[in-house]
């Protein structure tokens, strides 16, 4: 881990607005994948924090375990947290999303632990209120605009982890500069109990009746890569 004191705050340009028109959220779920997927449309972007261009906000969507079993993606000196939520953004230059897979530094992923406390998160109430409707592979429901800021951490968004990466989902691609966020979200166990038992992987006719759980990807050697810490 290298400190890097030149590493300031990101902007979050329209994350504090209710941006107009429809959110769409999408259950995805192939097996393996990630699941659902909420389409944000335009009005949002990041910039600054290093990230070397402007990146335009694309969707949002989570990596779970289980109730017993935690799902973070990344972990903290060995540690897991319950969950973790992904806001990616694509680099405003490339005409789409095949174009930005190609470019090493064509996404910008935000990460946020979630971690699990008593009292319900009212904010996650926009997306876990909308999960029994998006259940199967192919549903898709819509969601009305919110602030996304409302979902993040209140303090401490100057402190975070960066590296150079990929997607986490095949095929992996080398495209992505990570921000890991330290301060975690707070969501409530029966929250979390949402995401793990709501959403599943097949059609609605399926005979299977296991919920979709653990759809995060293994934790990879970081090889040469430098993991850097934006100062505090
Ligand atoms: C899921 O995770 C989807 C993907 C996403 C991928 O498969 O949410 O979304 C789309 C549009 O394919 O890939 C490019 C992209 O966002 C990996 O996302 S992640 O690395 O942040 N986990
Ligand atoms: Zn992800």
């Amino acid at each position: 881990m290298v400190r890097n004191d030149s590493l300031g705050p990101l902007h979050l340009e329209g994350f504090d607005a209710v941006q107009a028109g429809h959110w769409t959220l999408e259950n995805d779920g192939h097996s393996g994948d990630v699941g659902f997927d909420i389409r944000v449309g335009s009005g949002m972007a990041v910039s600054g924090g290093g990230l070397p261009d402007v990146y335009h906000t694309v969707q949002l969507h989570f990596h779970w375990g289980g109730l017993a079993t935690n799902g973070s993606e990344h972990t903290v000196d060995g540690r897991r947290y319950p969950m973790e939520m992904h806001v990616v953004n694509m680099k405003s230059v490339h005409p789409n999303e095949s174009a930005a897979l190609d470019d090493p530094t064509g996404f910008a992923v935000l990460g946020f632990f979630i971690d699990v406390v008593y009292a319900d998160n009212v904010h996650f109430g926009h997306i876990s209120q909308k999960l029994s409707s998006v259940a199967y592979r192919g549903q898709t429901t819509k969601v009305k605009p919110f602030p996304l800021l409302s979902l993040l951490p209140k303090h401490n968004m100057s402190q975070y982890y960066r590296y150079s990466g990929s997607l986490t989902t095949p095929p992996c691609s080398q495209a992505v500069v990570w921000t890991l966020y330290e301060v975690p979200i707070y969501i409530s166990w029966s929250q979390l109990a949402q995401f793990t038992s709501q959403i599943f992987s097949t059609e609605e006719d399926a005979e299977q009746v296991t919920p979709l759980q653990n759809n995060f990807r293994h934790v990879h050697p970081t090889f040469s890569r430098t993991v850097s810490a934006s100062r505090d």
